[in-house]
């Protein structure tokens, strides 16, 4: 999308002033519970780290930021149309992610799978259909296990650990319309919509 003088808009969280109406979304998968088993038990190691509970594990497909209702209520018609297969979904060593150096979150990798990878298209697809810029880096699937501060310990046993980690497949035959909401205890994600794989 640009406008007349040639400039990208920005992403729309970064444009809207975040309030009344507004809810922070994503599109996301749902690890079956043979998964999350798996998931937490790697949740151990790294000092400090905060954990995520059972309830928080997901794999993001795409991440929206600030959503207005009405550009929800587009987004909604468009992941309901989203006809694709069922995931194979495994899980594929780990890492973590950092920004100015600083490492903020743990994560168990997922299997790149086709379907997995053509559905998380669909879904920012979906997402540009409904006037939203959906992220457009590329897709590193994963699911967050910790959250990570300066006062952590170290996390490379952790990552070297889990390094060979391979669990699944197990098929997950829905995605889901989520919000995050900050709270006391870190993001609680909520449910929104539930969408049917093929
Ligand atoms: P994370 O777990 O790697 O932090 C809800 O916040 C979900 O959206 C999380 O899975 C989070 O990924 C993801 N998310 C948050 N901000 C994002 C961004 N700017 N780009 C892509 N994904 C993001």
């Amino acid at each position: 999308q640009m406008r007349g003088d040639g400039q990208a808009i920005a992403p729309i969280w970064q444009r809207l002033v975040r309030g009344e109406g507004m809810r922070r979304l994503f599109v996301a998968l749902r690890p079956p519970p043979m998964l999350r088993q798996c998931l937490l038990g790697t949740m151990a190691g790294v000092s400090g780290a905060r954990w995520q509970s059972d309830a928080q594990l997901h794999l993001t497909l795409a991440f929206l930021g600030d959503v207005a209702e009405d550009q929800a209520e587009r987004l909604d018609a468009g992941l309901s149309r989203i006809d694709a297969p069922a995931v194979p979904l495994t899980l594929e060593g780990a890492g973590s992610f950092a920004s100015r150096g600083r490492v903020h979150s743990l994560w168990i990798g997922a299997e790149p799978e086709e379907a997995l990878e053509r559905l998380a298209g669909k879904g920012r697809r979906a997402a540009r259909g409904a006037g939203l810029v959906s992220d457009d880096q590329a897709f590193v699937p994963h699911i967050t296990v910790a959250r990570i501060n300066a006062g952590c310990g170290p996390v490379d046993g952790f990552i070297r650990q889990w390094s060979d980690l391979c669990a699944g497949p197990a098929l997950v035959e829905r995605f889901g319309l989520y919000e995050s909401r900050l709270g006391s205890g870190g993001s609680a994600y909520h449910l929104l919509c539930e969408y049917q794989l093929r």
